[in-house]
């Protein structure tokens, strides 16, 4: 349609240009009808116009009586009609023209929309497939929580289960333990009976063990061992045999050689409560010298228990030092300040007159619980009193098991001031204030593990905290001004 409409526009405007150059040839002509017989060029101004649905109601030659009417003639009326018809025809083309542009642009528009409509159900499809994708993930998720809480409630049940069985173990190995320490105690009795029996003489008397069996025994001491304690040199000794190692303490002084930077270069102080109070509050080796003495002593200040000042004389930890010596050994001291050591019963003697000190014994189990035994008072005589113990009245909660001790001199191997037949010091194998023999010994062998077996109770023990069969890990005395 629309190409139909251009060729019939084509066709009418060339028929229209030349129609235009024929008249502006022929406009004499049109004037003056005499001349235009006359000349050539009327001749040559003939035109065949194709107009479609041309209506031509009128002749196209006005004059009847000039000369014969030209039937190709074309008259102003003509022109005129075929301009307005042109025109109206132009005025529908650009009509059409329009009407064809905004089709173009309702086209365009379409394409556009139909593109974005397609983007869009893409874009719909993916957010389904997101959507979907992310409710299976969801469902996955909600089953994987509850598997786990199925796995943490039977893991919960299961604990609870090894709980329980953990606490009959525990409460049956207490049993054992405590029948272990009865046994050994019969058998010991019975050993004295049998000897007594054969009314052998030269045989040695054992001394009575401790007849205390806590309550509670600390737990964790699954082990029955019999490993002894080590020396300097990593070599296990005989048990029964004495050792008289050469004191590490052995210079006129009574100072060992201290490790390099180990100690302040301040002092020396009276005790630790002066170190302390002079402001060290680091727990470590300090240079000491009891007032009325010339000697210089180096300890082991404990400042971070119980706002510090405590000047520790005995301590145990590792078994890395032996402790079955002779009387000079103990009067002197030995072993190492940062390590296991005695700081010398003449030393102990000298810092405790000083004036009034208190006592506290701290003890560890193998489960590393530490209890305490605290004495108002301590103090020792001089040595031609066998550095008797006095101590003041016990608090605590590791058990009293030193007051069976208070009054007693010390006893060591090679000096027998106990009050036993024999000698408590070769049974328990270490220097005490022995009874006959007594409820504790804190310098006899470093078992590891806890509850030991001997013969006799020559472990590290405080009856009233684990028996005499339970030998403890690590223990300390030490002591402060009252305040
Ligand atoms: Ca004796």
């Amino acid at each position: 349609m629309r190409a139909k409409t251009w060729n019939v526009g084509v066709l009418l405007c060339l028929s229209f240009a030349a129609l235009s150059n024929c008249r502006s040839r022929n406009e004499p002509l049109l004037s003056s009808r005499q001349r235009r017989a006359a000349t050539d060029d009327a001749k040559r101004c003939s035109y065949t116009f194709l107009v479609p649905q041309q209506r031509i109601t009128g002749p196209i030659c006005a004059s009847a009586t000039g000369p014969e009417p030209d039937k190709d003639r074309v008259t102003r009326m003509d022109i005129s009609d075929l301009k307005e018809v042109l025109s109206k025809q132009r005025r529908e083309i650009e009509m059409l023209q329009l009407v064809a542009d905004v089709d173009g642009n309702l086209v365009n528009e379409m394409k556009l929309l139909r593109k974005e409509s397609r983007n869009m159900n893409s874009r719909v499809t993916q957010l389904y497939m997101q959507l979907l994708h992310e409710i299976i993930r969801k469902r996955d998720n909600s089953l994987e929580l509850v598997q786990l809480e199925n796995r943490v409630l039977n893991v919960t049940s299961e604990m609870l289960r090894l709980a329980s069985r953990y606490k009959e173990l525990e409460m049956r190995f207490a049993n054992l333990a405590s029948t272990v320490n009865n046994q050994s105690v019969l058998i010991a009795a019975l050993e004295e009976r049998c000897m007594r029996g054969f009314s052998r003489p030269d045989l040695p008397v054992v001394p009575p063990l401790v007849q205390v069996v806590p309550e509670t025994i600390p737990a964790n001491s699954n082990r029955f061992t019999n490993e002894i304690q080590r020396d300097h040199g990593n070599r296990a000794f005989p048990r029964g045999s004495p050792r008289m190692d050469t004191p590490p303490t052995a210079d006129p002084l009574g100072v060992p050689p201290a490790p390099q930077g180990t100690l302040t270069s301040d002092g020396p102080f009276r005790d630790c409560l002066q170190v302390r109070q002079a402001g060290h509050s680091t727990s470590g080796m300090y240079l000491l010298k009891a007032e009325g003495s010339d000697r210089l002593i180096q300890a082991w200040c404990e400042h971070g228990l119980d706002n510090g000042g405590w000047t520790v004389f005995q301590r145990r930890k590792d078994g890395s030092v032996n402790f079955f010596r002779n009387w000079e050994n103990y009067k002197k001291g030995f072993g190492n300040i940062d390590g296991e050591y005695w700081l010398g019963l003449d030393n102990i003697y000298a810092l405790a007159k000083q004036a009034d000190y208190r006592l506290l014994v701290e003890v560890e189990d193998w489960m590393g619980k530490k209890v305490y035994a605290e004495y108002s008072s301590f103090r020792l005589e001089s040595e031609s009193e066998g550095y008797r113990l006095r101590l003041g009245t016990y608090q605590g909660n590791a058990g009293d098991s030193l007051t069976s001790h208070n009054g007693k001199p010390f006893t060591t191997l090679d000096r027998d001031k106990d009050a036993f037949t024999g000698n408590c010091a070769h049974f328990h194998k270490g220097g005490w204030w022995y009874n006959a023999c007594g409820q504790t010994n804190l310098n006899g062998v470093w078992y590891s593990g806890g509850v030991y077996r001997s013969k006799f109770q020559d472990g590290i023990f405080w009856a009233d905290y684990g028996g005499g069969f339970y030998s403890l890990k690590s223990v300390r005395m030490m002591i402060r001004p009252i305040d």
